[in-house]
């Protein structure tokens, strides 16, 4: 998969990329990650990116132009995202369908906003979340993140995907390594029984009782 970044703060993705598995995502060629600095699109002597809001208004707004212009460059036969607050709620769902996509373009917006127009160039507009982050660069990183684990070859058999949480709907069961006693407390008699049966039910069990107990949601929802 090949993801183009569009940001005035290219700086933020240099250590999140260049760190673990997205790192060797991108070494064994399965994702190709291009961030790019929109002030490459500007055309004015100052090259500015953002500009006063029509209307008055404290902050600067994101320029339509040299998100247009990049996308010109860019886009070709990509799906284009705005990382926006007003937009639907990435869910693994959601990240399960990126996935699958051969490129992806995302746009990362601006605290004080971004020129309403800048909407209409993009396929969709996703949120990480009902929380207030000072830009989109995180949730970029975050979405990049969620998306790229999934690519075939990126994770591991150790690390694999197929039998997480989330995927059926439940939280992960208790873990545990040594030592078997730690300030008095023990490791659960069980998984050091040897018995994989009974060491699979245990988890089971514990799994759906953590589920119950924390998030009756994911019980209830329909699978992604
Ligand atoms: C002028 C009104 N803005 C400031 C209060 C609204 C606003 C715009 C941009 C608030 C935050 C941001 C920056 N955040 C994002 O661009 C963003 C975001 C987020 O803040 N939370 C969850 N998901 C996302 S995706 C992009």
């Amino acid at each position: 998969m090949r993801i183009d970044v569009l940001t005035l703060f290219p700086k933020m993705f240099e250590n999140v990329l260049g760190e673990s598995i997205l790192k060797r995502a991108q070494a064994k060629g399965l994702a190709e990650i291009r961030v790019h600095n929109l002030r490459d699109w500007t055309s004015d002597a100052h090259r500015s990116a953002d500009d006063k809001p029509f209307g008055g208004g404290a902050g600067m707004v994101m320029k339509v132009e040299p998100v247009y212009e990049a996308l010109e460059e860019l886009s070709g036969k990509s799906k284009v995202i705005l990382l926006t607050p007003q937009g639907k709620r990435l869910e693994q769902g959601l990240v399960k369908r990126l996935a699958k996509e051969k490129r992806l373009v995302l746009i990362c917006g601006h605290y004080e906003g971004v020129d309403e127009r800048i909407r209409e160039l993009a396929d969709e507009e996703i949120s990480i979340g009902d929380y207030v982050l000072t830009c989109g660069e995180l949730p970029a990183l975050v979405l990049i993140d969620s998306v790229v684990r999934l690519i075939p070859g990126v994770l591991g058999d150790d690390e694999s995907a197929k039998f997480e949480s989330f995927e059926n709907g439940m939280l992960e069961y208790p873990q545990y390594t040594r030592p078997a006693v730690f300030k008095g407390k023990s490791v659960p008699q069980v998984l050091l029984s040897g018995n994989h049966k009974n060491i699979e039910d245990w988890r089971k069990r514990e799994a759906l009782k953590r589920t119950r107990e924390r998030r009756p949601d994911l019980l209830r929802k329909t699978k992604n």
